[in-house]
């Protein structure tokens, strides 16, 4: 078979059912397994949180899409990084996290990991120099996400991979802004993709559940093992729902970057904008870097309002089309206030967001009705 991803994702981990032909992985909507006399199990299932014949599907394909060895799916972004931190940590170790992340990842580390003797450090992760001073003897970990939530940074993720290498550390790409369509942090040197599967890899917002990817197969058995060791796996249905999503992945994708790229220069001209994160326009400080390891620039922009907290909260509640919500990557587009909303875990923290910005998840809507709401929301 060839290795496009277009066909990867359609096709990867899924054969038609041996049982019946079905095209589609059914939903195994089942716990256990009849075995044929103990210990003989017919096609190695024997119980739903070890495996489950709809979760391996999307686990092969994930590992598939990742270039990687093993997937593992959970059932949320955050399940699948706490299995990554208990497998990959014991107390006393240290991780390098970046300055700006997804919130709940900044809680995850700073209220439930440091409690159990995780120690952690914030970086600037788009200057590997900053990285390098970051680390300790007992750095096990250093955590990136490129772009980066909410003011979409961009990683070398190569650069960084040789020093977090050098100090006996494994890199971690969250890749849950990019997806696998448009970066590939493995093969640039990566050991852990993590993703929120919630977002472009579902697809459609009616799904909440994560993934890891890694190259190593060792350590795949290792967090094959915490993941039914700890249970927080993706369910039947869960898992069936992200296949389905990851089919249209590539061509959402380019749907994606392609409003987003007229976003972005719609909010650049505007008056009332002071500031626009958007790796895809030149003037960016990521641009470069952003053109060398991604296919395309995303679908995620964040800008400044003038006039502070109460403007860019009143461009959020004005906006009709852009739906305000938290989560992104979705079809339909999202606003929202990451300072009130997705980040207000990190208030008071090296990770604590402007006040005046807003974050879109630019949909798949066309693109004159979506420039035409922006433009009314922004008064
Ligand atoms: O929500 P969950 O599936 O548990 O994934 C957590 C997560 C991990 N990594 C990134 C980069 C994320 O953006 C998220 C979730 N983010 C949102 C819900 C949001 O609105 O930003």
């Amino acid at each position: 078979m060839t290795e496009s991803f277009e066909t990867l994702a359609i096709h990867a981990g899924q054969e038609a059912d041996p049982a019946t032909g079905a095209v589609v992985p059914p939903i195994y909507q089942v716990s256990t397994y009849k075995q044929d006399g103990v210990g003989g199990l017919r096609g190695g299932y024997e119980y739903s949180r070890s495996a489950n014949p709809t979760r391996t599907a999307l686990e092969e394909n994930l590992a598939a899409l990742e270039g990687g060895r093993r997937g593992l799916a959970f059932a949320s972004g955050l399940a699948a990084e706490d299995c990554l931190l208990r497998t990959a940590l014991v107390p006393g170790d240290h991780v390098v996290i970046p300055d700006d992340a997804y919130g709940g990842t900044f809680r995850l580390f700073a209220k439930v990991a440091e409690r159990w003797g995780v120690e952690w450090s914030v970086a600037d992760t788009s200057d590997p120099a900053a990285v390098g001073a970051a680390l300790r003897d007992r750095t096990k970990l250093v955590w990136v996400e490129t772009p980066s939530n909410p003011l979409l940074g961009i990683t070398d993720i190569a650069a960084v991979a040789r020093i977090a290498h050098g100090a006996g550390a494994r890199l971690v790409v969250d890749n849950t802004f990019a997806s696998p369509y448009l970066q590939q942090p493995l093969a640039l040197g990566a050991d852990v993709v993590v993703h929120s599967t919630t977002k472009y890899m579902g697809g459609h917002s009616d799904v909440v559940g994560g993934a890891l990817v890694v190259g190593d197969p060792e350590l795949g058995e290792e967090l094959a093992f915490h993941q039914n060791s700890m249970g927080a796996v993706a369910g039947p249905f869960d898992a069936w729902l992200v296949l389905r999503g990851v089919k249209t992945l590539a061509v959402r994708m380019d749907r994606h970057c392609a409003n987003a790229s007229r976003v972005a220069q719609l909010l650049e001209a505007h008056s009332q904008v002071t500031e626009v994160f958007y790796p895809g326009l030149a003037g960016h400080p990521g641009h470069e870097v952003a053109a060398k390891q991604m296919r395309a620039f995303g679908g995620m922009v964040s800008f400044r309002v003038a006039g502070g907290e109460d403007a860019a909260v009143a461009v959020c509640d004005r906006a009709r089309l852009f739906t305000l919500g938290e989560s992104l990557g979705g079809v339909e587009s999202l606003i929202e206030h990451p300072g009130r909303m997705t980040h207000a875990s990190a208030a008071g923290s090296a990770l604590e967001v402007p006040d005046d910005l807003v974050r879109l998840s630019v949909g798949i809507e066309s693109q004159e009705d979506l420039l035409a709401d922006l433009t009314q929301a922004l008064g």
